[in-house]
This record gives structure tokens, sequence and C-alpha cells, in this order.
């Protein structure tokens, strides 16, 4: 970095750009807490706009008009400050540090453009050559400071000492080692002495970054693009860092009910009668069911939009019969279109122009399920509305919502007609295996690093072709049903694709480290912004065991997105297919899902007001615990909450941390009398048929009973079941569950001392309750001399139950 100096500071009181003989630095402040700073190490060389930067359409940032910047100049040190951070820079050294009062937020040691191959230690990674670290920016990394977030990647929520690679990759088999995975989500969550903060950054190239690996003091990104656009978050908390994120890359709007009840897959559901008889599964058996996902075998030929004439005959009639027995159609795509004439969707991308070209500028062809394939160039906006029109297709028919899968975008092979002499990048021509899971290169399967989308290289925006995707799903199916809400799950995508799609975790398998992974992962892309979330229940592939399904169900209690799938090779695993006594703990483990929805739904809403995770690592509320920090086999849904999953085989006895406070341990959710202190390791006895439930204190949980589907969001049953606690407070969203109709919000508060309880309860909005009553059930009481404004109370095990008409507003307790 040579030195800065400082230009055209009048013109934009919102931008404060820099420039050196070839570098431009660019800062501006888009929200308060969150400063921005574009940096071109070589914009000279590739920018005619020099020393100004050439416009960003980013995949992720919403347009902001950003905060007017403060800036103070001290000798070659400059202050800039805004929205309460202030940015100190060295125009002599290039470095840089944002702070928040005492709070230091990043500091930057080094950022500079590394032409060629990087020295020593950061040699390069198996298939990721030297130009693929164009750019890059030193961080400091303070000792005792822990990294999370980044995405659903494998390993611990602190990733410290890992080297990170953000480039979608189709990862069939993948081991629970294995990176990278599906999505590139750039948003890096710091923990330091107790407080939280963001960096965020926006490029959609290949990346890497080292996480105090190489360097135990450093954090280092690289870039194989020209620049680095970094955002700097601020906290104090990690709810904070994750309100801001999403207000810069949008929230994740609020799905119907539906998406949230229990859903069943299967790679090999092949016709109408298997479709059929899977649902009737379910139904003859008592067991909840919302979704029927149809797997690419509903296709005719693997070409999307179509369905099989003789297996599917009547498509319309299927999506119909399904949603007679209550259970919603929810159909996969694939991006990639069989290159053949006559296919009506592929000789139209052909002649408007649609299609990912070779660096030559033809179309470029390989091989997916279809074969031949092309692919829509979903990266560029026209292709994006064109996509969109194609979804009539499917929402014609009634389907409930849409799976896109393949979209890192995967490629079984390419045709070696499209190579390009001498390229030396990921995913380059060289035809790889043509059948899924036989790829050898780590970043392979893909499309070359030189194809073409417009002007841009496929490095370049790879990482986001399924942003575009699942735009033109969302977009579809709001214009074609306006008055419900879109449900577009996706296997890959970039920041900010939250406004479009809720994600699953990808091809997993039927093992016990998977299940146990499943967790930091999906608390990983809640941390990344993507709230909706969830992972194969039982194992994609491989052979599930009756245990290892029984104990996946429950840890999928609180999977944001619960649904079973496998692969086509794998044993079936629908829940009845282990006979007993699995199927009948799977039926409870699904009823308590079905309880908790109340609950489950209001944390939904929650992220989509304010990005906030659902399923949570416990260090989401305790920041500066390590205990927390370390615990990886349990998760927190709501600060009061706490699921802990069997995640191993033949335990029958788990041991969970248990943040500070006192948690009362439900059983199928009834309490048990002595509450657990917490700060403390807790063991609970786990037959298999049992899941570890823990409820803080105070926490008000609203539960409802358990159903076969979902119906409306306005519960016609409600008790709130309240941990012994001197604090109380709950909250609830209701609404109709699907559309934009009316909706309440209810917040109880209340507080226990000296021998009196008083509960209050508060209402917005202007939704009618759907009940006639409410019921509370309180932890911890052994005595009760009087109750006012109830119905009807009684005591029995410590447990103080009481009826209140649904309009209740207070209720007095006297022990
Ligand atoms: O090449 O559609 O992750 O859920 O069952 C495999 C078949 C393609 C990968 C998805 C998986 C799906 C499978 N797909």
């Amino acid at each position: 970095m040579s030195s800065l100096r400082l230009t055209d500071q009048t013109e934009d009181p919102h931008h404060l750009r820099l420039s050196g003989p070839r570098d431009v630095l660019e800062i501006s402040a888009p929200l308060p807490g969150v400063l921005r700073l574009r940096h071109a190490p070589d914009a000279l060389g590739r920018a005619l706009t020099f020393p100004a930067l050439p416009p960003k359409r980013s995949f992720a940032v919403l347009g902001s008009p950003g905060l007017a910047l403060n800036v103070r100049e001290d000798g070659h040190l400059l202050e800039v400050s805004a929205g309460g951070l202030l940015l100190t820079l060295s125009r002599r050294s290039g470095q840089w540090q944002v702070s928040e009062g005492a709070e230091l937020l990043a500091k930057a040691t080094d950022w500079d453009a590394a032409p060629g191959p990087v020295q020593g230690a950061y040699a390069p990674a198996a298939a990721a050559p030297p130009e693929l670290r164009r750019t890059h920016l030193s961080l400091h990394a303070p000792e005792e400071a822990a990294y999370l977030g980044l995405g659903g990647r494998t390993g611990p929520h602190d990733r410290r000492g890992r080297r990170l690679t953000f480039w979608n990759t189709d990862a069939y088999q993948h081991t629970t080692e294995a990176d990278p995975l599906y999505t590139s989500l750039p948003l890096l969550l710091t923990l330091r002495g107790g407080a939280a903060s963001g960096l965020f950054v926006d490029e959609p190239w290949r990346m890497e970054l080292d996480l105090a690996r190489l360097d135990p003091g450093t954090l280092r990104w690289d870039s194989a693009g020209p620049e680095l656009d970094v955002y700097v978050i601020a906290g104090p908390q990690p709810a904070d860092v994750l309100r801001r994120y999403a207000e810069l890359t949008g929230k994740a709007p609020l799905p119907p009910l539906w998406a949230l009840g229990a859903g069943q897959s299967r790679w090999g559901y092949r016709s109408h009668a298997e479709a059929l008889a899977a649902a009737r599964g379910y139904r003859d058996r008592g067991l909840p069911l919302d979704a029927l996902y149809l797997d690419i075998d509903y296709m005719d030929a693997y070409r999307v939009w179509t369905f099989d004439p003789a297996r599917f005959p009547d498509p319309a009639a299927t999506v119909r019969e399904l949603r007679d027995l209550g259970v919603r159609t929810v159909p996969i795509v694939d991006p990639a279109l069989h290159a053949q004439p006559g296919n009506p969707v592929y000789e139209e991308a052909l002649a408007a122009g649609h299609l990912v070209q070779t660096a030559r500028g033809e179309p470029l062809v390989g091989e997916v399920w279809p074969n031949p394939a092309v692919w829509p160039d979903l990266t560029r906006p026209e292709v994006v509305e064109w996509w969109a029109a194609q979804h009539r297709a499917l929402t014609d028919l009634g389907v409930g919502g849409q799976w896109n899968d393949m979209n890192e975008p995967s490629a079984f092979s390419v045709r070696p007609s499209s190579a390009t002499p001498g390229s030396a990048t990921p995913g380059s021509a060289t035809p790889v295996a043509a059948s899924p899971g036989q790829g050898t290169e780590p970043e392979g399967k893909t499309l070359p690093a030189d194809a073409r989308h417009g002007e841009r290289s496929h490095l370049e925006v790879h990482n986001a072709y399924a942003n575009g995707m699942n735009e033109a799903s969302r977009r579809a199916y709001r214009e074609a049903r306006p008055n419900e809400r879109p449900w577009i799950l996706s296997r890959a995508g970039y920041a900010g694709i939250q406004r479009f799609a809720g994600l699953w975790t990808g091809d997993n398998s039927a093992e016990w480290s998977h299940l146990a992974q499943s967790l930091p992962m999906i608390a990983g892309l809640g941390l990344s912004g993507v709230a909706l979330a969830g992972a194969d229940v039982g194992g994609f592939g491989g052979d599930t065991t009756g245990e290892l399904l029984t104990r996946w169900y429950q840890a999928a209690v609180g999977y944001p997105f619960l649904r079973n799938h496998s692969e086509a090779r794998a044993r079936p695993q629908e829940p009845w297919r282990f006979g007993e006594p699995y199927l009948g703990h799977i039926r409870e483990a699904l009823a308590l899902r079905y309880r908790l929805l109340p609950h489950l739904y209001t944390l939904v809403w929650q992220a989509s007001q304010e990005g906030s995770p659902v399923l949570r690592p416990l260090a989401f509320h305790h920041p500066g615990d390590p205990y927390a920090l370390a615990e990886q086999g349990a998760y927190l849904l709501g600060e009061g909450l706490l699921i802990a999953p069997v995640l191993r085989a033949s335990e029958r006895v788990k041991a969970t941390y248990l943040p500070p406070g006192e948690w009362t341990e439900l059983r199928g959710l009834r309490p048990l009398p002595q509450p657990r202190p917490g700060g403390a390791v807790a063991l609970t006895e786990a037959p298999l048929g049992h899941l570890p439930i823990f409820l803080g204190s105070g926490y008000a949980l609203p539960l409802t009973a358990p159903a076969e589907r979902t119906g409306s969001a306005q519960w016609a049953e409600l008790t709130w079941l309240i941990g012994p606690g001197e604090e109380l407070s709950g909250t609830l969203y209701e609404d109709e569950g699907d559309g934009e109709g009316p909706w309440r919000l209810t917040r109880l508060s209340g507080r226990r001392g000296g021998g009196i309880t008083t509960l209050r309860r508060v209402t917005e909005g202007s939704l009618r309750p759907a009940r006639g009553r409410e019921r509370l059930e309180l932890c911890g009481f052994t005595s009760v001399r009087s109750v006012q404004h109830a119905q009807h109370y009684a005591l029995e095990g410590g447990v103080l139950r009481l009826t209140l008409p649904s309009d209740w507003e207070e209720v007095v307790i006297r022990e």
C-alpha cells in the first residue's frame, strides 16, 4: 500500500475517496453502526474511471443513501466518523482501524494486491492457483477473539484455526471436515470479551480466509477479484450485528406456516402412486405431515418445467390429491437445460442469448442430469426475469413452493469443445467425472472459471449464481399467487440469499457424525443471516438406522426447516420403515415439534424483522462465556429454551452445558420439580424416546396442541409454560399463517417476589383471538393462597395451572 491522498472531498459528503498512484480507497457509512471500506489496489490498471471506482452492482447489499461523514486530518492520520463508529487511517501505511467508543472492532494491518504466487506459509491449497489470490487484506486477530458465522461450514462454531474457501461446491458425500460446501456467506462474527462485531466482505469472487491458522495473530482474506469491499459492523451483542447485517443485505420474509411443519422427501418417488403412498403413509399412522418434496424423478427426461407423462400423467391431480390429504407439493427445479432442439425452454434461451457462454462466446455445453446441458445465465437481471416467467408451468398446478437444487452451479462435466487453452483455474474445462460423487477435484463439478456471464467471468459471479435463481422463483410465486407467501428452498447461495430462500445443508450422510455436525452447520447459517435452514433428517446418503433416525428427528425438533430426505439407493427412511419402538418415538418427536410451533413461528417472525437466527448457538446469548461457545451438542431456540439432543449411538445419558441461570428440565414438555443450576454441565437421563429440553428462568414458552398438519397461526389452543424465576417474560406472534392479513403480537411480562406474582399481558395488532381461553403453567409453586382474575386454578407437582379468558390482562398470585 502506497501513501494515499484525499481526492474530491467536497463533492459528496457521503463518500470519501483516497487514492495512491495505483490504488483507490472509498469510505462510506451506509447505516448507523456500519462503515464500508472499498479498496482496489490496482484501480489504475483496470478502471478508466481512476481515481474513481466503477459503480458496483452488489448481489447482496441493498442500496442506501448512507450517512454524512465527519472527516478530520491530523498529519498523515485521517479520522472519519459516522453513525457512532470511528475509522482511523494512516495515509502513509494504509493501516486502519475501526472502533466504537473504547471497543476496537477491526484493525487492518496490511492490505494490498498480492500478485503472483503467495510466499511460504500461504502456498496455495490444491486446485487454487496463485492467480486466485489477487487482492488481500490482513486483520489483527487478538488471541482471545472467537470467530463465528461464515455460513454453513463443517467444524465447530469457532472457526479460529481454519482456512476456509468461498466457492460454492456440490459436495456429494462430503466428510464432516470438508470445505468449501454449498454456500458463500462472508459474514464473520467476532466475539471478544463478551462483545460482538461483524465483518462482511461483499465479494462473490472466489475468496479464501485464513483464520489465524498460519499466523495465530492474523486473519487474512484473499480474493481472486480486483478489490475488497469490506463492511465493519458494530455490536455490541450478536443480535445487533445480525440486525445491522439484515438492514444491509435484507431480511428473510416470513414463510407460510406449513413450511415449518414436517416435510418428507425421497430421491425416488417415481410416480403419482408413490408420491401419494408416501403422504398416506403418514396419515395412516397418525404422523404429522405438511409437505411432500418431489425430486428429479417427476421430470420428463430431466427437463425442467416438465412432468413425465407416463409416471405423472396428471400433475394437477397429484398436487390436488396431496392437498386433499393436507399436504403441499414442493417440486425440485435444477437450473441446467436439456440442450436438444425441440426443447422449447432451451430454444428460447438460446435465441435470446440467455445462456452462459464459453470464453470464446459460444453457449457453454456440459452435462448434468440432462445431457447435453446448458445453463441459463441467472446472474443477469433480464435472464432472471425470463426464468421467473418459466415458473408458470409449476405455479399453475397449485404447487406449494419450490426446491432449487444444483445451483452452485453444479456440472458433472463440461465439453472439451468449450475449453480455453491455458486456463488454470478451478473447474477448468477438463471434463470431470460424468457421475456425481466421482469428482476428485476439490472445487470441480462446476463451470470453467473463464466462462462468460455477459461482461463478467464465472470466477466473479459463480458464488452468486443461486441468488438470481432464487430471486426469480420468489418473484414468480409472488406474482402468481399474491395472497400466499412463497416458500423457496435452495442448496446454494451468496450473502443476501435470505431475501429469497431458505437453505438446506445439502448432501449429508446417514452417520452420527453428520447428525452432530448439523447443529453447528444450521447455527452457522443462522449467524450468517440465513435463519430458515435445516439438514436432511435421517441423513441423505447411505443407510440410516432406526436409532439414528429417531435421534435425528429429536435433534430436528428445533430445526427451522424439518424434512426427511434420502438418496435413491439408500434404504427407505420414512418414519415407519424401522417399525417400533422407533415409529412411536418419532411420532412423539413430531408431536413436540407441532406443540412448539407458536414459539417457532414467533422466532421465525422475529428473524423476518430483525435478522436473528431461529436455531442459535449458546454463545449467541452468552457471548462472553467460553463454555457456551464450546458447546456444539445443544442449541437455543430463543433465549430461554435449550434443546440438548443425543447425538451418539447407544448413548442414554446426555451431558450438556447450561448457561448461567436456572434451568428447568422438561420431560415431554412437563417440567421436573428441581431446576438445575446453570454455569455447569448437567447430566440428563435420555432413553431412546427422550429428548432433553431445558426451560430458562422466567421464560414463558407458548405452546399449542399437537396436530397432524398446520392450519392457521392463530392458535385455538394456547398454553404458556413459564420457568421459575423473578422476571417473567414471553412473546407470541400470531397471524393467519399465510398471506398478509391481520396479526397480533402478545407480550407477557411479570415479576415474582415476596410471595406475590404479577403477570401482565399486552397485545398489539388487529387480529382477533381465535380462542376462548388461555392456559398458564407456572413452574416452581408449592403453595397458593389466592389467584386473582383466573377462571380456574390447580396446583400439582410444583406447577400452578391457571385457565384465563382469552382477553386477560393481568393475574395476581399470592403464595
Ligand atoms: O446430483 O435431485 O442435494 O437433495 O436428492 C444429485 C437429486 C442431485 C442433489 C440434492 C439432493 C437431491 C439430488 N440432487
